[in-house]
């Protein structure tokens, strides 16, 4: 059976849960579409996110990656078209570090296209009722920085291991401490997901 490696990450900065965290572990173990899932958990870290990422890679040997973000105050589901070759942010990591424009991988190219089937995620998803939409932008804090490792690394072993990045409205949860926030229910979040992994 091919493996999907699916990646949430741990909460940060002030949202004290990661609804992409329960994700990952809820379907951890699961068997979709003819894809085993093995879910794993990633740091808010510049220093470890990608290594963590990689690390897993050798050890699952996946045929298909797909890591998942929060982005709080977006309304939509929004596969990432491109991470771009740069770590950049005024919010802290989860280690304290706050980077101010430096470049992921120092030669790597400028920018990274996805190479999952992102208009068929949005075709799906809308089709199931789950408003989504492309972005253009993963910003350039972690979830650009482990997209970019991620696409990265199977450029450079010329693998053509499908490989991209989703990021997530918040949940409930998360808009009970934070005001104003559009947020889903976390089944919700989850079974968009499941019709995600159902497209590749
Ligand atoms: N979202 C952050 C990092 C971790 C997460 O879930 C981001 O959008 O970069």
């Amino acid at each position: 059976m091919r493996k999907l490696l699916l990646t949430g990450f741990e909460p940060f900065l002030n949202f004290s849960i990661n609804p992409t965290q329960q994700i990952v572990r809820e379907l951890d173990g699961m068997e979709l579409n003819g894809l085993t899932i093995i879910g794993k958990v990633l740091s808010v870290n510049y220093e470890k996110s990608g290594e963590e990422l990689l690390h897993y890679i050798e050890e699952v040997q996946p045929d298909v990656v797909l890591s998942l973000g929060l982005a709080a105050g977006r309304h939509k589901l929004t596969p990432e078209r491109i991470a771009i070759n740069c770590d950049e942010s005024k919010d802290k990591d989860n280690h304290g570090h706050t980077p101010d424009g430096e470049p992921i991988m120092k030669d790597g190219p400028d920018g990274l296209f996805s190479t999952l089937p992102i208009q068929a995620f949005v075709e799906r998803l809308i089709d199931r009722g789950y408003p989504a939409e492309i972005s253009n932008t993963a910003g350039t804090y972690l979830c650009n920085h482990v997209m970019y490792q991620g696409l990265y690394h199977f450029r450079e072993h010329q693998r053509s291991v499908p490989c991209g990045f989703v990021h997530m409205p918040a949940s409930h949860e998360l808009a009970v401490d934070h005001s104003n926030l559009p947020s889903w229910s976390q089944e919700d979040l989850t079974n968009a997901v499941k019709e995600i992994i159902q497209v590749l």
